[in-house]
C-alpha cells in the first residue's frame, strides 16, 4: 500500500495510480460495488489540493492550511493536528489488507508537507508496523534550479527525521526528470504531470516485488539507503539493457565525478527469457566496465516477469548522490551560519538543538559516502 504526502507526493501517487495505465489488481483492492480502488491514502495540509481525487472516491485526508514551504509547520504545529485523523485512515487500511508486502511513501523533501508531515508519519508507520519493509520515493531538491529559499533547511530536516524509518529511498530531480522528458521523450514543454509520468512507471514496474527484496540485495548498511533509479522501454533485451545502465538515463543530475556502484537491481519485464537477460547483461559487461566499488561483490540482481510491454528499471545504490548531499549541506551552513530564516521555524515549535543534530547528522552522513569509496 501507499501514503502519498504534500503536493509533489500527492501528484506522483495520482500518476503512479491511473486507472488508464495500471491492471495489476493486487495493488489495488475492489469496493462492494465490484470497483477497484488503490490501496492508497493521499495527505496533503492544503485543504484544496485533493478536491479532485476525492471526488474520483480516492482515500484522501486534508489539513486546513498549507505548511508554506516550512517543514516546522509539517513537524511540529499544523501537521500533528493532522496526525490523528491520518493515523486513522491509513492504519484501517493497512488493516483491510490480508498480507502487507510493502508500504511506499512519495513526497517532496523541500516543501513543508511532504517534507514535514512525511517525516512524522514515518516514525509512526515504523513504530506500528516496524516488519513492514517502507520505501520512500522522494523529490530532492535540483543542483542547479532552486526552488524557495528554505530548501536546504526542509531537505536536512526532512534526511534526519527520515532516516532511521524508512529502509530504502529513491531519490529523483525535476532537473534530470525535465531532461529526460526533453531529450529522450521529446516533449517540448514539459510540466509536473511529465515528470511523475516517468517517476510512476520505475514506481510500477518494481511494486509488483516484496520491498525487502530491495532492501536486501541493495543496502549493506542501514545510513547508506539512498537508491537513484533509471527506466527504459524498448524491444529487445540486449536494447533495454544499454539503455537503462546509461548514465544519461538516471533521474538524479550529476555535474560533478560519476560515482561508484555499490550493489545495483534490474528489473526486466516483458516478452523474453532469464537466458537472454543474462546474455544481454553479459554482452553489456563484455563492452562496458561497471564502476563497482572494490570491496562490492560486482553482482547486478536481476529480476524478469512476462508482461506485454517490455521494460526495464534500474535501481543502483551509487555513492553518485552524495554529490546531492553535500551541494545541500554548503547551503544549509551558508544560512546557518546568519541565522536566517530559523526564527520561521522556531516560532512553529522546533529547537535549534534539532538543527544542530540534524546538521551534524547529514555533515557525518557524508563522510560515510567517502569512506564507501575508498
Ligand atoms: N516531480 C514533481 N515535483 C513537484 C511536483 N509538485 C511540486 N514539486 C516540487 O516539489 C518541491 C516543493 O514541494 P511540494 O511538494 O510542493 O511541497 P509540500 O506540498 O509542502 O509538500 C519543489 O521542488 C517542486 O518543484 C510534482 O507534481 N512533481
Ligand atoms: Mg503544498
Amino acid at each position: 500500500m501507499s501514503v502519498h504526502v504534500g503536493e509533489a507526493g500527492v501528484r506522483m501517487g495520482e500518476a503512479i495510480w491511473s486507472k488508464s495505465s495500471y491492471s495489476s489488481a493486487s495493488l489495488f483492492r475492489e469496493t462492494v460495488d465490484g470497483e477497484l480502488k488503490p490501496r492508497a491514502v493521499f495527505v496533503d495540509m492544503d485543504p484544496s489540493s485533493l478536491d479532485v481525487l476525492r471526488s474520483s472516491g480516492y482515500d484522501c485526508v486534508s489539513g486546513r492550511e498549507d505548511a508554506s514551504n516550512n517543514f516546522a509547520r509539517g513537524y511540529c504545529s499544523s501537521g500533528r493536528m493532522m496526525m490523528e485523523v491520518t493515523w486513522d485512515r491509513i492504519s484501517r487500511m493497512m488493516e483491510a489488507c490480508d498480507r502487507v508486502q510493502g508500504l511506499f511513501m512519495t513526497h517532496s523533501t523541500s516543501g513543508g508537507t511532504g517534507a514535514g508531515l512525511g517525516a512524522l508519519l514515518s516514525e509512526k508507520l515504523d513504530d506500528e508496523y516496524p516488519r513492514v519493509s517502507k520505501m520512500g520515493f522522494q523529490v530532492i531538491p535540483s543542483p542547479q534550479v532552486s526552488n524557495t529559499i528554505v530548501e536546504p533547511y526542509n531537505t536536512t530536516l526532512c534526511h534526519h527525521f527520515m532516516m532511521d524509518h524508512i529502509q530504502t529511498k529513491v531519490m529523483v530531480d525535476n532537473e534530470a526528470l525535465y531532461d529526460l522528458c526533453m531529450l529522450r521523450h521529446g516533449i517540448e514543454r514539459p510540466g509536473y504531470h511529465d515528470l511523475n509520468t516517468l517517476v510512476a512507471k520505475v514506481i510500477r514496474s518494481i511494486s509488483h516485488q516484496p520491498f525487502n527484496d530491495y532492501y536486501t540485495n541493495l543496502i549493506p548498511y542501514p545510513r547508506i539507503h539512498y537508491v537513484t533509479c533509471a527506466f527504459a522501454e524498448t524491444e529487445t533485451p540486449y536494447g533495454l539493457t544499454r539503455e537503462v545502465l546509461e548514465l544519461k538515463n538516471r533521474m538524479v543530475k550529476s555535474y560533478g565525478k560519476p560515482g561508484k556502484w555499490i550493489a545495483a537491481y534490474l528489473v526486466y519485464k516483458g516478452h523474453m527469457t532469464t537466458t537472454e537477460i543474462n546474455r544481454a547483461l553479459l554482452r553489456y559487461r563484455d563492452t562496458n566496465k561497471i564502476p563497482f566499488v572494490d570491496w562490492s561483490p560486482v553482482g547486478i540482481k536481476c529480476s524478469f516477469e512476462m508482461d506485454s510491454c517490455s521494460t526495464a528499471s534500474l535501481l543502483v545504490n551509487d555513492t553518485v548522490i552524495k554529490e546531492s548531499f553535500m551541494r545541500n549541506n554548503r547551503r544549509f551552513e551558508k544560512m546557518w551560519n546568519k541565522g536566517a530564516f530559523v526564527h520561521w521555524y522556531l516560532q512553529e515549535g522546533m529547537e535549534t538543538g534539532e538543527f544542530v543534530e540534524a546538521q551534524e547528522n547529514m555533515a557525518a552522513l557524508e563522510l560515510d559516502y567517502q569512506e564507501m569509496e575508498s
